[in-house]
């Protein structure tokens, strides 16, 4: 039955006005048009997911009941790597993910994660904004996925221990720090001479309670609202690279929405974007008092002798040969020469 609501709408008004309308047939809400998934890896607590759930009830409301987006934070659904797959075969519509993790099925999306990259956010919101997403986008969409236009904010990250404060990068080394699964990830702390270990975000807290490795890296609002602060001690401030979420979308999935739907959904999803930049960014800029208040101690490291271990491990050379001369110039235009 295809009912559409517009003919559902003026039957319960014919119902009411010839007064013939029965309560269940009220309390019952037309089922939605369609019914998409959205999974992210993110707390409850995260502005991602408040934005996200604030989004789904203005595209809710804008699209009489549709479209219904349902929310799955927190890995619900499975860890990233698994979550990617679903999201590929369409078992999930909606996903947010790390570029850098992205960069397993689409190498150029780890662009943005080349240490030390950006002086600031703003920096990172003209150029994710500007030329350097519109590249990244193209390589998502060669891949038979959807990217919103805009990135959500992740932050500058910051490496978190249990054993010792990291102060210079000679800290680094044999250090047994988790990274994300992604190539980019790995290479950076090998170039670093750390040790370290690819592990999904679900499993990081626990990986940290139980000392599989002695420290990993995320932004203050992560390490916050993931509470990580529970299970670490130290937090050295290296901001040693940014990363963000692009929030993706199976293409067939969205390709099925009709176009002036699809036009409301990416609407409202860009408008959350913007506004959890904005939540992230004061989080990240303020939770560092909390954070120290709740035992977490705080130093912060001079970049400069990192960048110049990254230069002599020959990172900046490596990925730069990876990328290519496209993808480098277009981030070297965005932040200047970095190799
Ligand atoms: O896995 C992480 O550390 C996280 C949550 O920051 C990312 O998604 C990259």
């Amino acid at each position: 039955m295809t009912l559409s609501r517009r003919t559902f709408l003026s039957g319960v008004s014919t119902a009411v006005a010839a007064g013939t309308l029965g309560a269940p047939f009220v309390a019952r809400a037309a089922p939605a048009d369609f019914t998409y998934k959205y999974a992210n890896n993110l707390p409850d607590t995260h502005p991602m997911n408040i934005r996200a759930r604030e989004m789904a009830a203005a595209i809710r409301a804008e699209t009489d009941g549709r479209f219904d987006l349902q929310v799955f934070p927190n890995n619900q659904l499975g860890s990233d790597t698994d979550t990617l797959s679903q999201l590929r075969s369409g078992g999930v519509e909606f996903f947010t993910l790390s570029g850098l993790i992205l960069s397993t099925l689409v190498p150029a999306a780890a662009i943005n994660g080349v240490g030390f990259a950006f002086p600031n956010t703003d920096a990172v919101w003209k150029a994710m904004d500007g030329a350097l997403g519109a590249f990244v986008r193209e390589e998502i969409a060669k891949a038979n996925l959807v990217a919103m236009d805009k990135i959500w904010d992740n932050g500058f990250r910051q490496i978190t221990s249990s054993t010792k404060p990291i102060v210079g990068p000679e800290d680094l080394k044999g250090f047994k720090i988790r990274v994300p699964v992604s190539p980019l990830w790995t290479s950076m702390f090998r170039a670093f001479e750390a040790a370290p270990a690819s592990i999904n975000f679900n499993e990081v807290y626990s990986s940290l309670q139980t000392k599989v490795v002695e420290g990993q890296e995320n932004p203050l609002a992560l390490i916050s609202t993931a509470k990580l602060y529970e299970v670490q001690v130290y937090c050295s401030v290296t901001n040693h690279m940014w990363d963000g979420f692009w929030f993706l979308a199976n293409r067939r999935a969205w390709e099925k929405i009709p176009a002036d739907m699809r036009a409301v959904v990416a609407k409202h999803i860009n408008a959350a974007a913007e506004n959890e930049r904005a939540d992230v960014a004061a989080l990240n800029a303020g939770v560092e008092k909390e954070l120290a208040a709740r035992g977490l101690k705080f130093n912060q490291p001079d970049p400069a002798p990192f960048r110049d271990k990254l230069r002599k491990a020959g990172f900046y050379s490596e990925w730069k040969g990876k990328f290519g001369d496209k993808g480098w110039s277009t981030l070297e235009a965005a932040v200047g020469q970095l190799s």
